[in-house]
C-alpha cells in the first residue's frame, strides 16, 4: 500500500492499538560520521539547490512554486498562498539551518521545480523534550508528479537532520499517511459572508438570505476586554511565562523559550498577529491569542483572485473568558480586512469554535511523528502544538 512509507520508522498501521510498543523512539540514532555524507542520487534531468531565502529572487522562486503547486482543497477551487514575508519567518527561526532549505532544480534552465524544508524545534512528547525538525512546503511541480520524486526529497531532508544529530520530527498533511498522532478538523468563521460565498468558499445556508446572513456575522466595531493590546518587544517575558504554563497541559506541544516567543509571536504585518490582555490596574499580562496569515489563491473567479484568511495559532486564557478573548481576536481580523478566520479543533478551541458561529470545514488536518513512537493516538484536545 505505502511503499515509501513501509520503509520509514513511522508507527505503522499493523501495529494500530498494539499498546505493548513502548512509547520513544522507534530505532536509535547511528554514529553521526556514519550518516550518508554525499546527498541522495535525483532524476538525471534535475540537481539539488540549498534555497537562501532571505535572497529575493530566491525568495521570488519559492514564492512561485509554491502559489502554483502547493496544497489545494478537495475541489481545486482554493490554493495556499504563503507570501515571501511569510516564508521568511516560516523557514527562520532561531537556531535554523540554511541547509534545510532544499530545492531541486531543472539542471538546464535552473528552474526550481521541488522543494522541502525542515525547522529546528524543541517538541514535548508526554514528559519528554525531543529536539525535531518540522518538516514543511513539500511540493512538486505539477508536471513532475506521481514519479516518486517526494520521497528523494524527503529521504534527503531527513539526511540533512540527521547531520545536525537530529532523529525525530514532526509534521502536518491533508493526506493519510502511516500513521497519525492525530486528526483534526479545519472550521471557519465567516468574516465576509458576501465574498465567501460569490467565491464558492461557503454557501447561503437553507432558508437564508443574504441580508440575514450577514447579519448573522456581523461583528462589534471594537474588541470588548478592557486592556486589549497589541503584542510587544518589552511582552516577551510575560507571555512566555504565559504560554509554557498553558502549553504544558498537552500530551504534545513546542517547548518554547523566550527567543522561541520573540520570533514565533511578536507582530509582523501581514504575518502574525498577537494581542494581549493587560490588567488596566495590575498591568499584569493575564490573557494572548494570536493568529497568523495565509491567503489562498481563489482559481477560478472573475472578480476576486484572492481570499484573505486568518489562522487561530496559539491562545491562552487565565483571567479573560476564552471565548471573549477569541471573539476579539475576529474583530480585530474583521478590522484589518481578513474574509475568514480558521481555526482546528486542537487545545481548547472546541469550547468557542460553535458558541462563536464557526462552522466545520471539508479539510481534515493529520498530524506525524516521524522516528517516535505514542503509545496512543491523541484526541485534537491533547494537542498543544500549531503548525504552518
Ligand atoms: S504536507 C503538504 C504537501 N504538499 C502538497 O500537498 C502540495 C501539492 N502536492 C504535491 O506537491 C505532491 O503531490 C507531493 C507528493 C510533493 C505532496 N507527505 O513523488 P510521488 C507520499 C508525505 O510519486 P507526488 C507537508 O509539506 C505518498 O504517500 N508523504 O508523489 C509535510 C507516496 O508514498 P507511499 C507524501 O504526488 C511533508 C509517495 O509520497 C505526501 O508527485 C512531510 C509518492 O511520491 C505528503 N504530503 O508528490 C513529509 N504526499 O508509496 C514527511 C504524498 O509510501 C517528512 N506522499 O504511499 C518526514 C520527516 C522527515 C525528516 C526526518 C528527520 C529525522
Ligand atoms: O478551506 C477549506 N475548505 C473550505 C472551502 C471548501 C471549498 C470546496 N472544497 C470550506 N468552506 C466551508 C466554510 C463554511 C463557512 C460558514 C460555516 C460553515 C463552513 O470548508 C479546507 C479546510 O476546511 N481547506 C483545505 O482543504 C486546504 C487543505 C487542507 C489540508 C492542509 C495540508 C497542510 C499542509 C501541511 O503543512
Amino acid at each position: 500500500r505505502h511503499r515509501f512509507w513501509e520503509t520509514q520508522p513511522v508507527g505503522q498501521f499493523k501495529d494500530l492499538g498494539d499498546a505493548s510498543l513502548p512509547e520513544g523512539p522507534i530505532e536509535q540514532p547511528i554514529t553521526l560520521s556514519d550518516v550518508r555524507p554525499d546527498t541522495y542520487t535525483l532524476p538525471a534531468l534535475y540537481e539539488w539547490s540549498t534555497c537562501d531565502v532571505d535572497n529575493d529572487a530566491t525568495a521570488a522562486e519559492v514564492y512561485t512554486l509554491l502559489a502554483n503547486n502547493y496544497v489545494e482543497d478537495d475541489d481545486n477551487m482554493f490554493r495556499f498562498n504563503y507570501s515571501k514575508e511569510f516564508l521568511r519567518w516560516a523557514l527562520r527561526p532561531p537556531g535554523y539551518f540554511k541547509a534545510w532549505h532544499i530545492g531541486v532544480r531543472v539542471k538546464a534552465n535552473k528552474k526550481l521545480v521541488a522543494f522541502i524544508t525542515g525547522v529546528p524545534a524543541r517538541i514535548r512528547a508526554g514528559n519528554e523534550v525531543v529536539r525535531m525538525a518540522e518538516v514543511n512546503f513539500l511540493c512538486v511541480h505539477k508536471k513532475l508528479r506521481s514519479k516518486r520524486l517526494a520521497p528523494v526529497l524527503i529521504k534527503e531532508v531527513t539526511r540533512r537532520v540527521h547531520r545536525e544529530d537530529m532523529w525525530q520530527a514532526a509534521y502536518t498533511a491533508g493526506v493519510v499517511l502511516p500513521t497519525p498522532i492525530a486528526t483534526c478538523q479545519y472550521w471557519h468563521r465567516s468574516l465576509n459572508p458576501k465574498k465567501l460565498i460569490d467565491v464558492g468558499f461557503s454557501r447561503l445556508g437553507a432558508r437564508m438570505t443574504m441580508s440575514r446572513t450577514i447579519r448573522l456575522y456581523k461583528l462589534p466595531p471594537l474588541p470588548a476586554t478592557p486592556g486589549f493590546r497589541n503584542m510587544e518587544f518589552r511582552d516577551v517575558p510575560a507571555v512566555t511565562a504565559l504560554l509554557r504554563d498553558y502549553l504544558s497541559r498537552f500530551v504534545v506541544a513546542p517547548d518554547l523559550d523566550e527567543k522561541d516567543v520573540e520570533h514565533w509571536l511578536l507582530p509582523r504585518e501581514d504575518v502574525v498577529d498577537s494581542f494581549l490582555v493587560e490588567s488596566p490596574d495590575s498591568h499584569e499580562i493575564t490573557d494572548f491569542c494570536s493568529f497568523y496569515t495565509l491567503p489562498s489563491l481563489i482559481l477560478n473567479n472573475a472578480t476576486y483572485s484572492n481570499l484573505k484568511a486568518a489562522y487561530s495559532f496559539y491562545n491562552v486564557a487565565t483571567k479573560t473568558p476564552l471565548l471573549q478573548l477569541m471573539n476579539d481576536a475576529l474583530i480585530v481580523a474583521k478590522q484589518k480586512g481578513y474574509d475568514v478566520f480558521n481555526a482546528l479543533d486542537v487545545m481548547e478551541n472546541e469550547s468557542f469554535l460553535k458558541d462563536l458561529k464557526f462552522g466545520p470545514g471539508d479539510g481534515m488536518l493529520h498530524y506525524y511523528l516521524y522516528n517516535y513512537r505514542l503509545k496512543h493516538a491523541l484526541k485534537p484536545s491533547e494537542l498543544g502544538l500549531v503548525l504552518l
